[in-house]
């Protein structure tokens, strides 16, 4: 096979033309930007995940079109690598790079980049592609489309999918089909297969009922809970709202971002009893959270730390009564409430680590354990199950019939990255094995009162942080202040740092009271204002409002 780099170079120049100037980064979740801006920053990612796949020999690397909880307008790619995972870290700088530079330097750039790396452009390349349903992402599919036939790779489009089923898809055909179908139904046959055996027929049991509102966000989420709906044959009956037909858009006064952020339940929820089940999931379902309301109406959320924290006694309790001796650890990041970290250490006695906000980081560290449960407070998470974990168990459910709901347990989890249905599947089984309703779950601790604010600041990246971002180095000065004013606070903790994904600096507090935590961020978002080059309109005082 002989390819001829111009092609890339015109195809560039013809029909995916950079139009923006400005510096975009490779960040947590890949490239992020209003969807005009993106047309060619995703032929360029076609070309690169058809250059990444070479690199692996030929494995499939996925590409996967969506801003997840962002708003309607924006969109974003990020590459999925062979076993699931999010895109090398070294590659993160040579996506940056490829779609930084000129039209005009393309074409001795990809040389470059094939050059430095040493890849074979003779060999065969797969990549699988598939995107969210914002009306913009069937356009930026064939621009990454074209990236890769550029390239003479092999594209297999999978149209409307969730970002979880990407990361399946590409895990399945990597493994030859050993983790499963790399096809829609194979990925639905195995989670409801695995779900209605754990099920086993008992469909409610002690509190726990068999009815559930699922909020779509209006995204692919709601999409695909119907085709689960579909195939399930209520053993689990879930009513979608937010299904994305309506004039809502995605994730707008809706989804999992919504719903934790603003600590409040999402638009078009129909009239239930008190302490419903009810769950959102983000724009392309990979964060879930739950929530409902009490007898008195109000709003209380069950966020990732709890969905943490209720697997992780699930499994201890599991792996203790097969008898096996596997190390199970939790991995959180700062934003994990405060309670939830005292939970796990002092009741449930299980280790847990923090890390830097980001998938990757969470994944990576969860891979340290023979069972590692890693979840964002904002519901994104999973859980990873080493090799010899999976042989223990095997061998175990010889025998034990509790290691054979292990087992199943494994088939229903998507361990290739934090999937909002596999976990919601996951909930309800541990929910019905314990017969607990929302009120028993939410009894196991109190969160301590939240509170997240967006500052915006001139450059965001003035503010440095380490410690698994706890601890702010960058301007010099701030954390000090920051530490005097959290001393005030009782059980007071704050931190601030630099979304990845947004042009901001995130402010999250905690404290005893729900006034103290208003307070809290309000102060800590004002020194970030003032030390890290605050643009935004002056914060409103909470304590003065309150007197309004
Ligand atoms: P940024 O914008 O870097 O805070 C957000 C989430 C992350 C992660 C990424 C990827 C919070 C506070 N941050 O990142 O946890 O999910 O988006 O989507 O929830
Ligand atoms: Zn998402």
């Amino acid at each position: 096979m002989s390819i001829n780099l111009r092609t890339v170079y015109a195809f560039a120049r013809e029909m995916y033309p950079k139009v923006s100037k400005e510096t975009i980064q490779y960040g947590t979740a890949g490239f992020r930007g209003k969807a005009e801006l993106l047309d060619s920053v995703m032929f360029r990612m076609g070309v690169l995940a058809t250059l990444r796949s070479r690199f692996r020999e030929g494995s499939v690397i996925g590409v996967m079109i969506t801003a997840s909880h962002n708003p309607e307008p924006d969109n974003g790619v990020k590459l999925i690598d062979p076993k699931g995972e999010m895109l090398e870290p070294s590659w993160e700088k040579i996506a940056t790079d490829l779609v930084n530079v000129s039209d005009q330097d393309l074409e001795q750039h990809v040389a470059k980049i094939i050059k430095d790396n040493e890849i074979d452009i003779t060999s065969s390349s797969y990549v699988y592609v598939g995107m969210d349903n914002r009306y913009h992402s069937p356009r930026l599919l064939k621009a990454v489309a074209d990236g890769v036939i550029a390239l003479k790779g092999n594209v297999r489009e999978f149209g409307i999918v969730t970002t979880p089923m990407m990361h399946f898809f590409v895990v399945a055909a990597n493994t030859k089909e050993a983790y499963g179908k790399p096809t829609e139904e194979g990925y639905y046959d195995k989670l409801i297969s695995a779900f209605e055996k754990l099920r086993n027929g008992q469909l409610e049991n002690g509190n726990y009922r068999n009815r559930l509102i699922f909020d779509g966000a209006n995204g692919v989420g709601a999409r695909k809970m119907l085709q689960f709906n579909k195939r399930m044959n209520k053993s689990l009956d879930v009513t979608v709202i937010n299904q994305g037909v309506g004039p809502g858009k995605i994730n707008e006064e809706c989804g999992a971002d919504h719903v934790k952020v603003q600590q409040r339940p999402p638009v078009g929820m129909p009239i239930v009893e008190p302490f419903t089940r009810c769950v959102s999931v983000d724009g392309d379902a990979d964060r879930v959270v739950y929530f409902f309301t009490d007898e008195t109406g109000q709003f209380r959320l069950l966020d990732g730390d709890r969905i943490a924290t209720l697997v992780a006694g699930y499994l201890m309790d599991l792996i203790q009564s097969c008898q096996l001796d596997l190390r199970l650890g939790l991995v959180q990041t700062a934003y994990a409430n405060g309670a939830s970290t005292d939970y796990i250490v002092n009741e449930l006695k299980v280790p847990v680590s923090c890390v830097p906000t980001g998938v990757k980081h969470l994944h990576h560290k969860a891979l340290e354990y023979d069972i590692g449960i890693y979840f964002e407070a904002n519901g994104h998470g999973t859980i990873v199950f080493s090799d010899s974990s999976k042989a223990a168990i095997s061998e175990a459910a010889k025998t034990n019939p509790k290691a054979q709901t292990l087992l199943l347990v494994i088939d229903l989890i998507n361990e290739t990255v934090g999937d909002a249905i596999s976990d919601m599947l996951l909930v309800e089984t541990i929910l019905n094995q314990k017969g607990w309703d929302v009120k028993d779950w939410i009894s196991s601790y109190d969160d301590l009162p939240n509170q997240q604010l967006k500052i915006q600041v001139k450059d965001r990246n003035v503010i440095q942080t380490t410690d698994a971002e706890r601890v702010c180095v960058k301007p010099e000065g701030l954390q000090d202040e920051i530490n005097q004013v959290v001393a005030n606070y009782k059980r007071g903790r704050a931190f601030v740092r630099p979304s990845g994904t947004e042009d901001v600096v995130r402010v999250y507090a905690e404290a005893s009271t729900r006034e103290d935590t208003l307070q809290l961020a309000y102060e800590v978002g004002r020194l970030v204002q003032k030390l890290a080059g605050g643009v935004g309109p002056e914060l409103v005082n909470p304590s003065n409002n309150a007197h309004l």
